[in-house]
């Protein structure tokens, strides 16, 4: 039955003083970085979006950050300007582990679409490639950690519970935006599908 660790944008924009910060992103990294003791693989996903993503504000005159807007695939909360391609902000934590890696993955690079999920974007049916990759090691078990838990570690969590595999999100090992009462639906979400909350 091996396991991964699946790591979820641990990157500086989503830390403390970073462009889209969530509170006490910093302190996950300890935890993390133990995490992958014990696991047979280790996947780090990487937030990697051009500088005029449709999920920036600044791509939509006259729109704020956190507003929704309807985009082709549904509705898409605006972020402020974060993790473009090849700047500092998009580079993971110093302190991560990064060498333990075994594969990175980028997601959000397409300027149309945004993706939170590591399987899927958020048309929900462009996959990543990353269930096959999975597959194709013989990874039945999962367990996800990294930022935001009510973004891309939850919208991660469900669509892996959905395809079958075997899902444990370590809430101590994430932090969450919260805006919106986004942490509850997430929660609720992943128990739904069957994630276990650790
Ligand atoms: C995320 C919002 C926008 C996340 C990424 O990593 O949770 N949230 N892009
Ligand atoms: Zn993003």
């Amino acid at each position: 039955m091996p396991r991964a660790l699946i790591v979820i944008d641990l990157q500086i924009d989503f830390c403390p003083g970073g462009a889209l910060a969530v509170q006490g992103g910093d302190e996950i990294v300890a935890p993390v970085n133990a995490l992958m003791d014990g696991v047979d693989a280790v996947i780090l996903t990487q937030d990697w979006h051009p500088a005029d993503h449709a999920s920036f504000a600044d791509t939509h005159p006259g729109a704020a950050p956190f507003s929704q807007v309807q985009m082709p695939y549904g509705p898409q909360v605006l972020w402020p300007a974060h993790c473009v391609i090849g700047s500092k902000g998009a580079a993971f934590h110093p302190g991560l582990a990064t060498d333990r890696a075994d594969l990175i993955l980028r997601k959000g690079f397409r300027r149309g679409i945004d993706s939170y999920s590591a399987f899927f974007e958020n048309d929900r049916t462009t996959p990543t490639g990353l269930a096959g990759y999975l597959r194709e090691r013989g990874i039945d078990q999962l367990t996800l950690a990294g930022l935001a838990l009510d973004f891309c570690v939850g919208w991660s969590a469900m669509d892996a519970a959905r395809l079958g595999f075997q899902v444990q999100v370590i809430q101590d090992a994430c932090r969450a935006i919260d805006t919106g009462g986004s942490l509850q639906a997430a929660q609720d979400g992943m128990r739904r599908a069957g994630v276990h909350l650790a």
